[in-house]
């Protein structure tokens, strides 16, 4: 997969995907990531990518040109066709079900926006979706688009690993993670739950589940409204609810 990313910070959208698993990605040849910046697309002597707006008020809003130049050279540099993703707060919330519909495409471009904005009439021509992250101010859309390519990054075929891969069979099922231990057995801030030591496999399983189950229940009962349970999850969740009582 290719991702070009038009910004004013390249280098922040390089650095960020060439951290961790998506850097290894990028390494293993399954992910491309392309900065463009439309400093590098300005006809004028100050390379201003940015103006007063129209009608007053305060900030500044992005100029068409430069911006339309960095997304035309992005476009031409593959041949695919690449729909243009802007982010911003105005979008539709990104989820985990985009996520994986977005990281099966073979190619995307992502517009990142500062100061107020980007004119109006540039997003009406060359924007095909908006996403935006989240219910809260970011100062630009670098940052969310980092998030965007590292959610799809991970999810390239052989960009996690056997280990990585299989505990995500286990949790992406739309349920919190259980609690992890690992060494020391006893430790001054408390001890590993006595069924993790037991080597009794199916035990460590179902205690996983339950854990899994009973947290999204305590944090996160939207994760669970409208959702029907399997009948041994039903179970495992009342165990839990009965346990937490005490
Ligand atoms: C304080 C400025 N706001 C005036 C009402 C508007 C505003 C403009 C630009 C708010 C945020 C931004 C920059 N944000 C993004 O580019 C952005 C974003 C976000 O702020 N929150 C969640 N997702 C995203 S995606 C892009």
């Amino acid at each position: 997969m290719r991702i070009d990313v038009v910004t004013l910070f390249p280098d922040l959208i390089a650095h960020c995907a060439a951290a961790g698993v998506v850097g290894r990605a990028q390494e293993r040849g399954l992910l491309q990531v392309v900065a463009w910046n439309p400093r590098d697309y300005t006809s004028d002597p100050y390379r201003r990518v940015d103006e007063r707006p129209f009608g007053g008020g305060p900030g500044m809003v992005m100029l068409i040109d430069p911006l339309r130049a960095a997304l035309a050279a992005a476009r031409a540099a593959a041949a695919e066709a690449a729909p243009v993703i802007y982010l911003s707060p105005q979008g539709a919330r990104l989820n985990q079900a985009r996520v994986r519909e977005l990281a099966q495409r073979p190619r995307l471009i992502l517009l990142c926006g500062r100061y107020e904005g980007v004119d109006e009439r540039l997003l009406e021509h060359e924007v095909d979706e908006e996403i935006s992250i989240g219910d809260y101010v970011l100062s630009g859309g670098e940052l969310a688009a980092a998030v965007l390519i590292d959610a799809i990054g991970r999810l390239q075929e052989g960009a996690l690993n056997d280990a990585e891969s299989a505990a995500q069979d286990s949790f992406s099922d739309g349920l919190l993670d259980c609690p992890h231990y690992t060494r020391p057995e006893r430790h001054e801030l408390g001890v590993v739950p006595p069924v993790l030591l037991s080597g009794d496999h199916a035990a460590i399983r179902r205690w996983r589940r339950k854990q899994a189950l009973g947290r999204t229940w305590q944090r996160r009962p939207d994760l669970l409204a409208g959702r029907q349970l399997e009948p041994e999850d039903q179970k495992l969740l009342l165990e839990f609810q009965e346990d937490t009582k005490i």
